[in-house]
């Protein structure tokens, strides 16, 4: 989510709030509350296979709460899933297709613009029901210049995200993307496509932020093999 907001915040989005329904284990009622109070205009929900139903659920409530926004749903099981995901919940409006920063400013700014939905075809990685059709457009490029993605780590509210067995607070930046293999078992070089890495200063620099201004005092890096790039993992 914060890797979302930063892009979106670049391209000119600024009214942005995160709810973290899971770590705070709000209920339905509590949930529709705070939806209903922030009246939004789009609201977009991630997914794991594990939570899939409480992500569709959380649509679910939007459509019947704050109908007039636009429901988005993304994340690594709605990507593989999502003719499946579009059958079983209907009301779910839009399928963002793996990597989200780009795919999610152009949708943003078609919805901004009054394109939205009838230049729905036109954009890149999304999957969406037309009436009985279940339609994924081509998929998008990946992120290129992976250091133009600043992540804007101020959405979370730090006191929650702590690693008991330190008492710390934990941050999971991301310093490569994708895998250069292709397990048959593993889902992620499908997920990511391409192998990039960001450049380690910028990595570091996005660390140190974390410390001083978050208080955070304990890291997982979200990437699939940290080494595989050597050289950068040492610069790193
Ligand atoms: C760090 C990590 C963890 C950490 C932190 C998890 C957390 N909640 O933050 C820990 C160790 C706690 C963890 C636990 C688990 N994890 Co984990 N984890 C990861 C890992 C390595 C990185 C996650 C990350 O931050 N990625 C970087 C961000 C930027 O990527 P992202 O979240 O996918 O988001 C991008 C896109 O998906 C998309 N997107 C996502 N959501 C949305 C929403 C919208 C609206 C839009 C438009 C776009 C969008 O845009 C984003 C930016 O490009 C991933 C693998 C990976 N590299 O992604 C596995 C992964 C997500 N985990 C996985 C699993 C299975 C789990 C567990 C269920 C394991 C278990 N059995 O307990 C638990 C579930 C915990 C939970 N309830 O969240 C699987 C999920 C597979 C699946 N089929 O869904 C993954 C993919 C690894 C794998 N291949 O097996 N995990
Ligand atoms: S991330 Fe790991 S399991 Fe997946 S393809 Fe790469 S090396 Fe294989």
């Amino acid at each position: 989510m914060a890797y979302l907001t930063g892009h979106l915040r670049r391209a000119g989005f600024d009214d942005i709030h995160f709810i973290d329904a899971m770590t705070n284990d709000l209920t339905d009622d509590q949930l529709q509350e705070q939806l209903v109070a922030l009246k939004p205009d789009v609201v977009g929900v991630t997914s794991i296979t594990p939570n899939i139903y409480a992500a569709e659920r959380v649509l679910e409530i939007a459509r019947d709460r704050i109908p007039q926004a636009l429901r988005v749903l993304g994340g690594v099981h709605a990507t593989f899933m999502y003719p499946q995901v579009l059958t079983e919940a209907p009301w779910v409006d839009v399928i963002v297709r793996s990597e989200g920063e780009e795919i999610l400013v152009n949708l943003m700014q078609a919805v901004r613009d009054g394109r939205w939905p009838a230049n729905r075809r036109k954009i890149r990685g999304l999957a969406f029901r037309d009436g009985g059709e279940i339609v994924a457009t081509p998929a998008a490029p990946t992120v290129k210049d992976i250091d133009s993605i600043e992540p804007d780590w101020s959405i979370l509210e730090w006191d929650k995200y702590i690693y008991i067995p330190l008492n710390r607070r934990v941050a999971i930046p991301n310093m490569a993307r994708g895998c250069p293999f292709t397990c048959s078992f593993c889902s992620q070089w499908k997920f990511w496509r391409d192998y990039r890495v960001r450049d380690p200063k910028k990595v570091v620099d996005e660390i140190e932020r974390l410390v001083n201004d978050h208080g955070v005092g304990f890291f997982i890096l979200a990437d699939e093999e940290p080494t595989i790039n050597k050289k950068k993992f040492v610069e790193f």
